[in-house]
């Protein structure tokens, strides 16, 4: 059964509305993290933000897989659905449970092909909404958006994710002779300010589905490349391995920089 994609779209936002403004009311209270790792932590308000967007999720597709960074598979059988949904309830948690304004809601839709069909991508501290269907555009808080013309690297912002260990050098070769490299702490952020060409390209490895889904999207529609490192849509990176987002003039010098840490 093909969906309304502006229809769902329309909807998804305000069910990223509504877990974004239960996030930011709870931003300012005590919060309880719990550790997943040492270093991974996540909140009640991670788990409330889930639970609400999974509820209403459930109830408007019940014929669909939803996938959530807290609670995992839920919904219809993954092996029967023909859509699937990607939550990240709070993406940017550490950020969150810091007190640090950078995180997000983050909701994205795919098929059983991966193709991006819908993202929504929230900031509720700056009440910025950024959104997409496929083939029908990107916006953010409804007014049209386009990644940056930046045809030369040098002019280029990139956003980072966390560089560690052993490809810590690696970032360093790649992030030089550009413009500026920044690390805001969540994926789906740094995806919507490459769609709405605030950065003009993200990459990090190690991250999951619910990280990306939402921003694909959004950076697609607004005119963005998304591929692994080596320029492919792969698996891998569709699991938010190798994963880069980018306006098209700077793809290739990326990918040229990035194939050494490619997985
Ligand atoms: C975060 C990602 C970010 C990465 C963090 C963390 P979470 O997701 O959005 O890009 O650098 O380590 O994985 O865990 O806050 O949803």
């Amino acid at each position: 059964m093909s969906l309304d994609l502006i229809a769902v779209r329309q909807q998804v936002e305000q069910i990223a509305r509504d877990a974004g403004a239960l996030v930011l009311e709870r931003f300012h209270q005590p919060l309880n993290i719990e550790f997943k790792h040492r270093h991974d932590v996540v909140t009640d308000a991670d788990k409330a933000s889930e639970a609400l967007i999974v509820a209403a999720l459930m109830d408007a597709y019940p014929t669909h897989h939803l996938v959530g960074e807290e609670g995992g598979g839920q919904g219809a059988p993954a092996d029967e659905a023909e859509y699937f949904w990607y939550i990240d309830p709070i993406d940017g948690t550490a950020n969150y449970a810091s007190g640090i304004p950078t995180f997000t809601v983050s909701i994205g839709l795919g098929d059983r092909d991966d193709n991006a069909l819908v993202g929504v991508v929230y900031q509720p501290t700056a009440d910025e909404l950024f959104s997409a269907a496929k083939g029908h555009g990107a916006t953010l808080n409804g007014q049209p958006i386009h990644v940056r013309h930046t045809p030369d690297i040098n002019d280029a912002m990139l956003g980072i994710g966390s560089p560690f260990g052993a490809k810590a050098a690696h970032y360093s070769e790649v992030a030089t002779g550009v413009r500026g490299v920044r690390g805001f702490g969540s994926a789906a952020l740094h995806l919507a300010w490459v769609a709405s060409g605030r950065l003009d390209g993200f990459f990090e490895s190690g991250i999951s589905r619910w990280d990306v889904w939402g921003g694909m999207c959004v950076v697609e529609e607004a005119g963005g490349v998304v591929t692994d490192y080596r320029g492919e849509r792969s698996p891998k990176m569709l699991n938010g391995e190798a994963f880069l987002a980018c306006t098209p003039g700077i793809h290739a010098e990326l990918r040229r920089r990035l194939a050494p840490l490619s997985p």
